[in-house]
């Protein structure tokens, strides 16, 4: 409870001084404004702290009513929740996730004042293939390409998924930060460096922003530029589609934050995406990390929140998400018995990370 209104002033706090700077959509819807607000108000407060697919499944469990492995180790939900929509418009996800159930878990957890991301590993439209089929595609779907209607129909379907997240008697649509087209500093998906050109990619960016926007009348979204790993600003900034584009400056690394003889690069990319962020008046986030079954008993608090904590600039990151609980073997956030469950429970009680109910009225302008 203390931390709950050390952080609820420190927002209020926060707020006052960013209230001015807006998302790049203008015509954002309120809730939008103020997750965005909220965001940058945090900034050097805390972090919040984000599992993929948390609601949907954990390790020996599959879409139980109230369930996340993250609340039963830590007696919280974490404060952001990872979605992914490949396949949106069949049944499942690819991560076998029913689309249905999880626009029900996107607003129950909005309920309670959970933050959303979505990632979408499309599959590739010149091939039929997969994400990581990276015969090259971007040129088929931006406009003048062959695959361009196709696109578009993809987007249509990703606004109609959308325009299913609302709630209440006005029907308040659910903000949403959307990821897409992410890890392109890595060549493995279709949209990635070696298998576009900046010019492509920028040009695909524009497009899919403008066009739910300004066509489908999509208000809710803000949206996340995210690379994978980086070593210079150049680098980092090289398929960046424009200021007016992009509201979170993020990146995803597996590496650096898994290895800590490389801590220099850890900080160096934490540092580089707040220090972009602020001089372009956006948020800064780390937006995929973890530690594959997590073998490092203390990986929460050393690996990653020692990380974080480094230093002071790198610290001012709004948010850091761990990937999926998906199988024996693929997992990244503890689940009951595992051994580092002791170091999580530390991580979530440091004041410096938000879980869901650590957070404020995220949806409501700071004054
Ligand atoms: C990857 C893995 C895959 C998954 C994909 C999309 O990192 O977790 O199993 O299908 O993300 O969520």
């Amino acid at each position: 409870m203390k931390k709950l209104l050390t952080l609820a002033l420190l927002f209020t706090l926060g707020g006052s001084m960013f209230a001015q700077n807006l998302p790049t959509d203008k015509n954002a819807t309120k809730k939008t404004k103020a997750l965005y607000a909220n965001l940058k108000a945090i900034s050097g407060k805390g972090v919040l702290f984000g599992h993929q697919d948390d609601l949907a499944y954990g390790i020996g469990w599959k879409a139980e009513k109230g369930r996340s492995d993250v609340k039963e180790v830590s007696g919280s939900y974490p404060a952001l929740y990872g979605w992914e929509i490949s396949r949106l418009g069949q049944e499942y996800s690819i991560d076998s996730v029913n689309f249905e159930k999880m626009i029900g878990w996107i607003k129950e957890a909005y309920r309670r004042g959970g933050v959303y991301t979505i990632s979408w590993h499309m599959d590739n439209p010149a091939t039929g293939g997969n994400s990581w089929d990276n015969t090259p595609a971007v040129s088929t779907i931006i406009p003048g390409g062959a695959k361009h209607e196709f696109y578009k129909q993809r987007l249509d379907a990703f606004a109609d998924f959308l325009n299913d997240l609302k709630v209440g008697l006005f029907g308040t649509k659910i903000p949403i930060i959307f990821r897409p087209f992410h890890e392109h500093t890595g060549t493995w998906f279709w949209w990635g460096k070696g298998n576009c050109t900046a010019d492509e990619y920028q040009a695909l960016w524009r497009f899919t922003v403008t066009y739910l926007r300004d066509e489908k009348n999509i208000h809710q979204l803000l949206y996340s530029y995210s690379t994978d790993q980086f070593d210079s600003e150049t680098q980092y900034l090289e398929f960046y589609p424009g200021d007016e584009y992009v509201d979170i400056i993020a990146f995803d690394d597996y590496h650096s934050v898994n290895n800590l003889a490389e801590r220099d690069k850890l900080i160096y990319r934490l540092k580089t995406v707040v220090e972009l962020a602020a001089s372009k008046g956006k948020v800064a986030a780390f937006s995929e990390t973890g530690a594959e079954t997590i073998p490092v008993n203390d990986w929460f608090s050393n690996n990653l929140l020692g990380g974080i904590m480094a230093d002071e600039l790198g610290k001012r990151i709004a948010y850091v998400m761990v990937w999926r609980n998906g199988r024996t073997d693929h997992y990244y956030a503890p689940y009951p018995g595992h051994p580092s469950v002791p170091d999580f429970v530390k991580f979530r009680n440091d004041p410096y990370t938000i879980f869901e109910d650590d957070l404020p009225n995220i949806y409501k302008m700071p004054r």
